[in-house]
């Protein structure tokens, strides 16, 4: 008897260890704690404040109440930028999202069956947590805030006892970051409305990342996307224990961000006044960024993808808006940056003399791209007129050099799309890393040649794919030749393909510690802010529990989509709570249901 009831227990437990992504190790009970908003917190054994329920207490009013402006942080020691003040918002939106935004877990239960998930309303008796004790036991510094990929350690424990004693402890603030966002997943709403609890004491999770650099890649250039945007990306990438954010920011299509030094730029390559980000919405969003434990890095594409430039410089862009295009660029409007031109060396230095001096501070990386770089193009450069590859390849390898010299004088590691080495041959500095996005075999060609890579095939984790073409096409022959007007990527990669994607695929493992991560991608040509949640969530999530936590688990299998799908869907319903409009994973008659019931 007493072994079918906890069988039966287990049964229900089961489905709600809902943990994304899935930690090294944990062990859980099935024991009752309540939590409430008198609960006391910690760090390093100061007591942190927070004013419970005051839903009139804005995100301005939490900085300054927490002592912290973000237009005047500064960083360093005495700064507000500071494992303190990072910790303490953290903790304050962690108790946010616990008693503002949890989870009553219908839909993760058999029909009608919540209450026998829910424990009985009986506050009163009780147990509750009455303090979560946070302990950092390293220091942070500079570096740790943004750090090179593997530089800062990302690991933490958390413990939960049956009498009520939860605690946190990490060696950075980054790690209590993952912490807090692990406390909040153990934690439901009562259908009642009335309290807040786990199911699962004891806890004990023991936590680190698999891989150092889990990025996503937005591009902002083809579609526009306003601060708050991007903002709302970086929420839900910090909840999916994501650390870098990739933007590509320029491309041929427009140049949304202003550089003083050369106002043109966006005053004629954006879309439309006003829609360009200032000086200050970079800094804001990289701040923004820092505070949730997500380094942002900027791309600036070149020498293709650059069309955009010549709106203002004219000059600078060899085969603008060339036709027929598909002979002079991958995309329209064709253009790049002229290859052997001397104002084209000015107008760089002009812009990174602008430009890196001020996002340094908040980023160790820098992206030149390099994607794509069309031959026929420079027939129509007047400094080059050859489509040979011996010609222009020392040129670009002249133009990355400067560029390269450019980021390190500042501070910044250079980021390069694989064609500048496995189409360009090129000579890069052994602190560039290189990002694939062609195959598997790609990955593993760019570690034999010893160079650090990031993952992140379009085969699998390129979010765009699968949607169909977005050029239009006449009645005639080419109707006919495009129909049903699938993209070159499709089909759609659906949350298992992307689940599925082993970013060490193919890699000998005498290699495999040069693939220091991965990214997936966003690009824009038919995404914008009111598509953007659900073209990448639950989806990037999915890539975020193969880079946080290995496509194999402990034992060696590969993760399975089995198991996944009930945690997946969870967190995606607490990402909805949140306000991250993810799609849904799968019907509720499958969420209310055992896995076993919808899989084949
Ligand atoms: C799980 O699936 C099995 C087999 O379909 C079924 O007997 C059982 O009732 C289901 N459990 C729940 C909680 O729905
Ligand atoms: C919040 O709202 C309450 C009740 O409406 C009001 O008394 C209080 O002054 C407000 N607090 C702030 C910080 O605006
Ligand atoms: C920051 O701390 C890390 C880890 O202790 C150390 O390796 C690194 O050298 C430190 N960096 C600076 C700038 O002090
Ligand atoms: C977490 O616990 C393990 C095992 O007790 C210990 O080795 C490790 O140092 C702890 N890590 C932190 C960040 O406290
Ligand atoms: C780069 O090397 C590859 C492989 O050896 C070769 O196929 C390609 O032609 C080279 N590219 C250039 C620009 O030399
Ligand atoms: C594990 O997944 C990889 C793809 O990530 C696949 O190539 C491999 O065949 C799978 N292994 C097994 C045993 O299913």
């Amino acid at each position: 008897m007493m072994l079918f009831l906890l069988c039966t227990l287990l049964a229900f437990f089961s489905q709600a260890l809902a943990i994304w992504p899935a930690p090294v190790s944990m062990s859980t009970g099935n024991s009752v704690l309540w939590i409430t908003s008198d609960v006391k917190v910690t760090y390093n054994g100061r007591s942190v404040w927070w004013i419970p329920f005051s839903d009139n207490f804005s995100n301005s009013q939490t900085e300054q109440f927490l002592g912290v402006q973000s237009s005047s942080i500064g960083y360093g020691s005495g700064g507000a930028l500071s494992s303190q003040s990072i910790v303490q918002q953290a903790i304050t939106r962690t108790l946010d999202t616990l008693f503002k935004s949890s989870l009553i877990p219908w839909k993760l239960v058999a029909r009608h069956e919540l209450a026998k998930f829910e424990p009985a309303v009986n506050s009163n008796s009780g147990v509750s947590i009455k303090v979560i004790t946070i302990i950092q036991t390293g220091k942070d510094n500079s570096t740790s805030y943004k750090p090179l990929d593997g530089e800062l350690d990302e690991s933490y424990n958390l413990t939960i006892s049956t009498n009520g004693d939860a605690r946190i402890t990490a060696v950075s603030a980054v790690g209590i970051l993952h912490a807090l966002e692990t406390f909040t997943q153990l934690f439901y709403l009562h259908s009642s409305g009335n309290g807040l609890y786990t199911n699962m004491a004891p806890v004990a999770i023991s936590d680190a990342p698999k891989f150092a650099h889990r990025g996503m890649n937005l591009d902002v250039a083809r579609n526009w996307y306003p601060v708050q945007d991007i903002k709302r990306t970086i929420d839900a990438l910090a909840m999916n224990k994501f650390n870098r954010m990739h933007i590509h920011i320029t491309d041929s299509q427009s140049w949304p961000i202003e550089i003083p030094a050369l106002p043109e730029l966006a005053a004629k390559g954006a879309y439309q006044t006003g829609l360009s980000y200032s000086p200050k919405d970079i800094q804001d969003i990289q701040i923004y960024g820092i505070l949730r434990g997500i380094e942002i890095f900027l791309e600036f594409d070149m020498p293709g993808h650059t069309t955009a430039i010549s709106l203002a410089y004219p000059n600078l862009i060899a085969a603008a808006n060339a036709h027929p295009w598909d002979t002079y660029c991958a995309e329209p409007p064709c253009g790049s940056l002229k290859l052997n031109e001397p104002a084209v060396d000015q107008f760089l230095d002009t812009l990174w003399n602008d430009l890196l001096p001020r996002i340094s501070p908040y980023s160790s990386y820098f992206h030149t791209g390099g994607d794509e770089v069309n031959t026929n193009t420079y027939l129509l450069d007047p400094t080059v007129k050859s489509s040979d590859k011996a010609v222009i390849g020392p040129l670009i390898q002249k133009l990355v050099d400067r560029n390269h010299a450019a980021l390190r004088k500042n501070g910044l590691t250079p980021i390069v799309w694989e064609e500048m080495l496995l189409v360009w041959n090129l000579t890069l500095g052994s602190d560039v890393i290189v990002q694939a996005w062609q195959s598997d075999e790609n990955v593993a060609l760019i570690t034999g040649q010893g160079h650090k890579v990031l993952a992140g095939n379009y085969n699998s984790w390129y979010l765009d794919c699968g949607k169909g073409q977005w050029l239009d096409f006449d009645n005639g022959a080419s109707f006919k030749q495009f129909y049903p007007f699938n993209d070159y990527c499709s089909p759609f990669k659906n949350w298992r393909l992307v689940y599925a994607y082993d970013p060490l695929a193919g890699v000998p493992a005498a290699e495999q510690h040069l693939v220091l991560g991965g990214e997936v991608h966003m690009w824009s040509e038919q995404t914008d802010p009111v598509n953007l949640d659900g073209a990448v969530w639950p989806r990037a999530s999915a890539a975020g529990e193969v880079l946080w936590s290995g496509r194999q688990d402990a034992s060696g299998q590969n993760r399975s989509q089995i198991t996944a799908s009930p945690r997946l869907a969870e967190m995606r319903e607490r990402m909805v709570l949140r306000g991250i409009q993810a799609g849904p994973v799968q019907m509720v008659f499958c969420t209310q249901n055992n896995a076993t019931e919808c899989s084949l």
